[in-house]
């Protein structure tokens, strides 16, 4: 009985939350469905903590960051137009989400894992399966990153000095420690566009941290 009831106060307080969020969301969410964090800063730089929500996601491995994109963003979209095992619609959301995991070397390989953000109406219960061997629905988070944004569009060369810029950043930052533990050297990219858009584009780079102070 009281277990019921903590679950039901529980489920009152991730609805209210998610209420809340939906009002206060980042303007480069545009609306549109989007994870839920909070944020500070530590030496001038944006941290923020994601809680655990499921994402899509499929693995590409090649040298080119331009190549996984367009090769990950293709089976996403198809699992969201049909390749899942749902009756319904799987709404878009932001941000498409794009972990590097570097190759051992300057003309290997890297692993790029290109992620969907799960609409909020799936957090509870988790997304439809996908029917495609490629995609595949996984949790993402708790997660602590640093983050730095950029407008305009997000060429691989643009992306990759800016993640360098950040890591150089936060390796001299006191407070903060870069944080190999969960992904590696990974390092993340959020891009919040559609391709047609031309004005007001946000883009971010990610680096897991750890805050020591
Ligand atoms: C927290 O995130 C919001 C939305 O991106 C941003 O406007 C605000 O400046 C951030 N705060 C800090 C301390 O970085
Ligand atoms: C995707 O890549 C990540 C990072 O290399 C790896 O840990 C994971 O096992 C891969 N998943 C699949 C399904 O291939
Ligand atoms: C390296 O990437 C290319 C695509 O850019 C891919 O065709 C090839 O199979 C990948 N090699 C390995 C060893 O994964
Ligand atoms: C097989 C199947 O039921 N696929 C569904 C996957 O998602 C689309 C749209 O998002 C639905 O219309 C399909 O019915």
């Amino acid at each position: 009985m009281a277990r019921v009831a903590i679950l039901g106060r529980f489920l009152v307080i991730a609805a209210l939350f998610r209420e809340a969020w939906s009002v206060a969301a980042p303007w480069f969410c545009h609306g549109i469905d989007c994870p839920t964090f909070t944020n500070t800063s530590y030496d001038g730089i944006e941290v923020r903590s994601y809680p655990a929500a499921y994402w899509a996601s499929t693995n590409v491995s090649s040298i080119s960051f331009d190549y996984a994109v367009n090769a990950g963003f293709s089976r996403l979209f198809g699992y969201i137009s049909g390749e899942n095992d749902s009756g319904g619609a799987i709404d878009m959301t932001v941000p498409v989400l794009n972990r590097v995991e570097p190759g051992a070397g300057p003309n290997c390989n890297s692993t790029f894992t290109i992620s969907f953000f799960a609409p909020v109406a799936f957090q509870d219960v988790g997304p439809p399966n996908p029917t495609s061997p490629l995609v595949f629905v996984e949790t993402i988070g708790p997660l602590t990153v640093a983050v730095s944004d950029f407008g305009g569009f997000a060429s691989q060369e643009v992306v990759l000095a800016e993640a360098a810029v950040l890591e150089e950043k936060v390796s001299a930052a006191p407070s903060i420690q870069i944080d190999d533990a969960g992904y590696g050297n990974a390092w993340f990219f959020a891009g919040y566009d559609p391709p047609f858009r031309v004005a007001n584009r946000h883009s971010e780079v990610w680096v897991p941290v750890t805050v020591t102070a």
